[in-house]
């Protein structure tokens, strides 16, 4: 029998006129905002952008329900960069340390600088950041027994609940508002990225001792069976467990709009998946018949799900705007051998696209985007050109804030659906490389060095030739109209350097007539 419990009148008086003063016309509430951001997620590797050998209900829900972006992008083809764009509302390539971070590396994020996470707290936000960080910690000398800073909560976020960089650095320990959780102070934490710590085991040196084998990278220190990058010595207790890590993160966001219901918050929920190492729970395991990858992606649509039926039970749903997206585009073989080119079968990440993670093709930048508010937004496809970056000036109109955003544009109507006006150009990154996408083309510098990266064998569009691609015939950029359309390429060249200015890659200018 369930037991009454009995609330004081005091109480209920107190809970009416809370109500009853915060809730005037004048004063409306401000919707919640939730970005739920996977880690690799290609293009195609979503049901409702065309895949069918994979099932994700929960994302294709959003999308059938909400607005469905074929034309968003990541700011970068790399994680730190996009993280860095997304929260800064600032191109990567502004800030020449926005690069794929060591887990030992400083904050990235000048703590002067504006963030999503500021700008919302400052409208009377909650904010927090649960999952991968990847943004740096600290000022390059972390103490990882002590209280690192600064961090997230040095840049807007009220709560971090984060792992410091990704699943394949070390250190493999959460890191809750800068203190390292379940840390035992009799067994410190030591991180070294260059060298080992005596006696330590190492990928390299004992793969008898690893139940992943490495294929490329990844073969210093061993966790839970793992090797990972850099070194890591001590915090035993502290140690993650890699299958429980999506668990363990949708929990605490379940816990933070649990505890923030009353008022708007603002959540970034990064999920790690489906990045290296692939762990899902053994729930998931086996569920896609596609190996780890796929079934990562299974269980990242699980969580999002969860997280959703959370708001709904709440009766938030109607309250809450939710952005859901990639950091970058797929990648198959990212360092480790988990079966995930062998047991692709008909799958392709890519979905159309050329190139992936890494790549200035398409590929490595266009992903899923969506946008969803039920009774708020009208479902529908948008082919506005719209960047994860404009998130920023978006929120800003949707909360009425007052910043100066140069590089994030308002695209707040774009979301909304009401308009499919989105930007006319965007440049995008990849490992410190630059193009430009203007209208329906798209354009490629001549960039000296590999075309193909051998070890994660994806295409990553270097080319001693310019590069130009009509994407409205076609998608896979086949067809480089660089030489036949030089009227074209004349006007792509001269907007990308209207918009890069002196940011040009060295290569590029090199090149550049
Ligand atoms: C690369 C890693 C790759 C992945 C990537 C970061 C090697 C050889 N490769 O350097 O496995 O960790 O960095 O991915 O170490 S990202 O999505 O966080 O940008
Ligand atoms: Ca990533």
């Amino acid at each position: 029998m369930k037991k009454l419990i009995r609330t004081p009148l005091i109480f209920i008086l107190m809970a009416m006129y809370s109500c009853q003063s915060t809730e005037t016309p004048s004063q409306e509430r401000l919707p919640n905002i939730v970005v739920i951001y996977a880690d690799d997620l290609g293009y195609g590797d979503v049901g409702a952008y065309g895949a069918t050998e994979i099932k994700t209900p929960n994302i294709d829900r959003l999308a059938m329900g909400g607005q469905r972006f074929t034309d968003g992008y990541a700011s970068s083809a790399t994680c730190s960069p996009s993280r860095y764009a997304l929260l800064t509302g600032t191109y990567p390539w502004r800030n020449e340390n926005a690069k794929i971070l060591a887990g030992t590396a400083p904050l990235l994020i000048d703590t002067a600088q504006m963030t999503l996470a500021k700008m919302l707290r400052a409208q009377g936000y909650s904010t927090a950041v649960i999952g991968k960080w990847h943004l740096g910690l600290g000022n390059g000398d972390v103490n990882w027994n002590e209280h690192i800073a600064p961090g997230p909560n040095e840049v807007g976020f009220d709560y971090a609940f984060i792992m410091s960089a990704t699943q394949d650095r070390v250190p493999t320990v959460y890191i809750k508002n800068g203190r390292v959780v379940n840390l035992d102070p009799s067994d410190p934490i030591m991180v070294d990225y260059n060298q080992n710590f005596e006696g330590e085991p190492t990928g390299l040196d004992n793969p008898e001792l690893t139940t992943l084998k490495w294929h490329h990278g990844h073969n210093n220190s061993i966790v839970n069976g793992i090797p990972r990058i850099g070194f890591m010595k001590g915090g035993e207790s502290a140690k993650w467990n890699d299958e429980e890590m999506a668990d363990t993160f949708l929990n605490e966001a379940k816990k933070f709009v649990n505890e923030h219901q009353d008022r708007p918050f603002f959540l970034y929920y990064a999920l790690q998946q489906p990045h290296v190492p692939r762990t899902p729970h053994t729930r998931f395991q086996g569920a896609s018949g596609m190996g780890p990858r796929g079934d990562a992606i299974v269980e990242a649509d699980w969580c999002l799900g969860e997280l959703v039926k959370t708001l709904e039970d709440l009766g938030l749903a109607e309250h809450t705007m939710i952005i859901f997206s990639s950091d970058n585009g797929p990648v198959l073989n990212d360092g480790y051998y988990d079966d995930a080119i062998e047991k692709l079968g008909k799958h392709t990440p890519s979905g159309p696209l050329r190139g992936g993670k890494y790549s200035l093709f398409q590929a490595g930048t266009r992903v899923p985007f969506i946008s969803y508010w039920p009774g708020n937004i009208e479902p529908g496809v948008s082919n506005a050109l719209i960047s994860q970056m404009d998130l920023m000036a978006s929120f800003a109109s949707l909360t009425k804030a007052n910043i100066d955003a140069t590089d994030s544009k308002n695209m707040l109507d774009v979301l909304m659906g009401k308009s499919d006006a989105g930007r006319e150009a965007l440049i995008l990154e990849a490992t410190s490389r630059t193009a430009l996408r203007k209208g329906n083309w798209m354009m490629i510098p001549p960039y000296i060095g590999p075309a193909i990266v051998h070890d994660v064998n994806i295409e990553i569009g270097n080319d001693q030739q310019y590069q130009l691609y009509n994407l409205e015939e076609d998608i896979g950029e086949q067809h480089n109209l660089a030489a036949s359309d030089s009227a074209m390429l004349k006007d792509m060249i001269a907007t990308y350097k209207e918009i890069i200015g002196d940011n040009q890659p060295e290569i590029e200018q090199l090149e550049l007539k």
